[in-house]
């Protein structure tokens, strides 16, 4: 019987890197992001899985396309820019509105351009977190094992 790829899919406002990140998991490198399509669909062979992501422009896109982008997913991955408050303010919707489709099921949180500010997030530690710079590759070397692991349970 053919193994269905596990749907994974990444959620953030606009901007905060949800692109960036995809093209990093795919072993792209960092480069501007410009895209016309509401919804695009990559797949990735690791570790013998096939994983699919599944990216959405941010904001109000994602909110009117919720249900079809949500349902039947594995893994939600979570994207916030460290340098705006509020996008990270707002994930605590994204994550319920996530999980409405989606029960119990495992959330990575994404707090990415950290070259540009230091902080740290008081966030729930049921979720596990990473502090990243797209766009100087770093703090993401554990995340696709993350990614596996979540997806395998
Ligand atoms: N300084 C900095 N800029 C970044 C980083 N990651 C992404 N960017 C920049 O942030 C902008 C948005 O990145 P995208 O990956 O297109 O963001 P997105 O979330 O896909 O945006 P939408 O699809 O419009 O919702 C681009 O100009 C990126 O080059 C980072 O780690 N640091
Ligand atoms: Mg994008």
């Amino acid at each position: 019987m053919k193994k269905i790829s596990p749907k994974i899919c990444i959620i953030g406002d606009k901007s905060v890197g949800k692109s960036s990140l995809v093209r990093n998991l795919l072993g792209l490198p960092f480069q501007p992001v410009k895209s016309d399509v509401d919804i695009q669909i990559y797949q990735k062979i690791e570790n013998n899985l096939s994983l699919t992501f599944w990216d959405i422009h941010g904001g109000e896109k994602f909110l009117s396309l919720e249900k079809n982008y949500l349902s039947g997913s594995k893994l939600c991955i979570l994207v916030a820019d460290l340098s705006v408050r509020e996008t990270i303010l707002n994930l605590i919707q994204y994550k319920e509105i996530f999980l409405k489709y989606n029960p119990n099921t495992p959330v990575i949180i994404i707090f990415n351009k950290k070259d540009l500010v230091d902080t740290v997030v008081n966030w729930d530690e049921e979720d596990t977190c990473f502090y990243v710079s797209l766009k100087k590759n770093l703090g993401l070397e554990n995340l696709m094992k993350t990614i596996l692991q979540k997806v395998k349970k």
